[in-house]
């Protein structure tokens, strides 16, 4: 399988290295992709060295799966010429994510609707792939009616300049400035841009990407704060269901889930923190407690490494189910 990573520069394509080395995906070929000005550089991978190509070279090289993380306006014009070519695109931009003949996958959730009519399939935002695989099981026995957020969303979800942004602002040193103000000492109720409704577009992800995904009869309100925490998102989530829970079999289904890590313990101090999640695949939950002031509602503290699972791994996980499901056939390469 001819495997092209797009944007291998920035910071996902980067944890999309990290995964793809951990993980046994039948990679015959890498075609590392950046801007013109990247073209020609080397990266490592597999043992071995390999040159950074430009997109028209990329599309050339004819991969079988690109993997794409280089902006919504990168996606919007490159994604449709590589699918044309039989290329199956998984996009970590927003570009495609509520097209409505474009699938948005999580695999441990809605992985089986993928098919060999999807070549262009959108990764959902980082911080809902973490709050839905919280609610997802949760939401099949109980049933969501309805969800209130808050997201503590980490600066490697802006990308490398927000990081050297807290890195100066901790130096002392004056640099360039990604968010409106400081964000060292400080947090931000702004992540991406403000809408007409007041709500920022990363609180509308939440909102539209949880009625596509899981059900479009959930009712979702959030706040997406921005703080000054290198990797790991964090989210308060309350949630209510139509029907009544058991919180110790909820633990228990939460235990017996590979894709979740449950970590919660007041008594000694255990629940998910982003300093633990660095590099993780699981998403972290905790703080699991009955809301005593409204029937049928828990809380919820919900930790993941948002350049991974929130990303990348997502990302290589829908390639490993398209194989999985021989939507990508192995034996033609
Ligand atoms: C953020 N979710 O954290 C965005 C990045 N994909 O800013």
């Amino acid at each position: 399988m001819k495997l092209a990573i797009v944007g291998v520069t920035g910071m996902v394509g980067q944890e999309m290295l990290k995964v793809l080395a951990e993980m046994s995906l039948p990679i015959t070929e890498l075609i590392p992709v950046a801007s013109k000005k990247s073209a020609g550089t080397k990266i490592q991978y597999g043992g071995q060295e390999h040159t950074v190509v430009d997109l028209e070279k990329a599309l050339e090289m004819q991969p079988d799966v690109a993997l794409f993380s280089a902006g919504g306006s990168i996606s919007l014009e490159w994604a449709p010429k590589f699918a044309e070519k039989g290329c199956r695109v998984v996009d970590n931009s927003s570009a495609f994510r509520m097209d409505e003949d474009k699938k948005l996958i999580i695999p441990e959730i809605n992985g089986n609707d993928l098919s060999k009519d999807d070549y262009i399939i959108a990764n959902p935002n980082c911080s809902t792939i973490q709050m839905l695989i919280a609610l997802a099981p949760l939401h099949h026995l109980y049933k969501v009616k309805r969800v209130v957020v808050s997201t503590y969303q980490s600066i490697s979800g802006t990308g490398a300049k927000a990081v050297k942004q807290m890195e100066n602002e901790r130096q002392g040193i004056k640099g360039e400035m990604v968010y409106p103000y400081a964000i060292d000492q400080n947090v931000l109720p702004h992540c991406d841009d403000f809408l007409e409704n007041g709500y920022t577009k990363e609180e509308m992800k939440l909102v539209n990407e949880t009625k596509k995904i899981l059900d479009p009869s959930i009712a979702v309100t959030a706040t997406a704060v921005r703080v000054p925490v290198q990797g790991g998102h964090s989210e308060a989530i309350n949630v209510s269901f139509e029907n009544d829970f058991d919180l110790p079999f909820i633990r228990k289904t939460y235990h017996n889930n590979p894709a979740v890590h449950l970590q919660d313990n007041p008594d000694t101090n255990i629940y998910p923190m982003p300093l633990m999640v660095q590099g993780k695949n699981a998403v972290y939950i905790g703080r699991l407690r009955r809301d005593e002031s409204q029937e049928k509602t828990l809380n919820m503290w919900v930790v993941a490494d948002n350049l991974r699972k929130g990303a990348a791994l997502n990302t290589v996980q829908i390639v490993q189910k398209m194989i999985e499901k021989k939507i990508i056939e192995i034996g033609m390469f």
